[in-house]
């Protein structure tokens, strides 16, 4: 592949990932976790969603979580941006408990360019993502025209008006809002 100069480059694939959390600091968890990504050099968060607090689904007598989507623009793989992804996790001290339990952070990745994979440690796109408002509800912001599996567009299967999804604001005045800063 060539860029616009004629240069040979990697592709670089567009991808959606969806954070979320409901231990600790919440808000500087997400930030901390986009910070570690961005860190990467084959890897570029290149658009951001509001920050919604939202009720656990699943399991749900748990504390509320914070969740947010990214758009990012990277050179790895899935399986790479994938294992990327989890020692992110681990870096920030994630503990798995039991599953859909309490966590500092969890990095999901929902899509990648219109890749389909379906392995032991992934499947693309997430399988759960249209049923998810937590995750429809911040990708409508950045992404509402992006097709799911079932034909819907993003922007059609989200309700943001619906129960369980609030939006809070944008990351760095949820994070002040956080510290008692402002
Ligand atoms: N993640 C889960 C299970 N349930 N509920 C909300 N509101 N937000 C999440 O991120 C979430 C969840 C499994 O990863
Ligand atoms: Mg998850
Ligand atoms: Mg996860």
């Amino acid at each position: 592949m060539t860029d616009s100069n004629g240069r040979a480059g990697k592709h670089r694939a567009v991808c959606f990932i969806g954070l979320g959390t409901n231990l600790g600091h919440r808000a500087e968890n997400l930030a901390r976790a986009l910070w570690l990504l961005d860190a990467e050099p084959r890897l570029c968060v290149a658009a951001v969603s509001s920050v919604y607090e939202t009720a656990p689904e699943g399991v749900t007598e748990q504390p509320a979580f914070l969740n947010m989507v990214a758009a990012l623009h990277t050179e790895l793989s899935p399986e790479q941006l994938l294992a990327y992804a989890l020692a992110v996790e681990q870096r920030m001290g994630r503990v798995r408990t039991r599953k859909w339990g309490p966590r500092n952070i969890d990095i999901d990745l929902l899509v990648y360019d219109d890749m389909q994979v379906s392995s032991e440690r992934l499947t693309l796109p997430h399988p759960l993502m249209s049923r998810r408002q937590f995750v429809l509800v911040p990708l409508a912001e950045i992404a509402p025209r992006l097709l799911l599996a079932d034909g819907r567009t993003v922007a059609q299967a989200a309700r943001p008006d619906g129960e369980g999804v609030r939006r809070i604001g944008r990351l760095a005045q949820v994070v002040r809002r956080e510290q008692h800063t402002c």
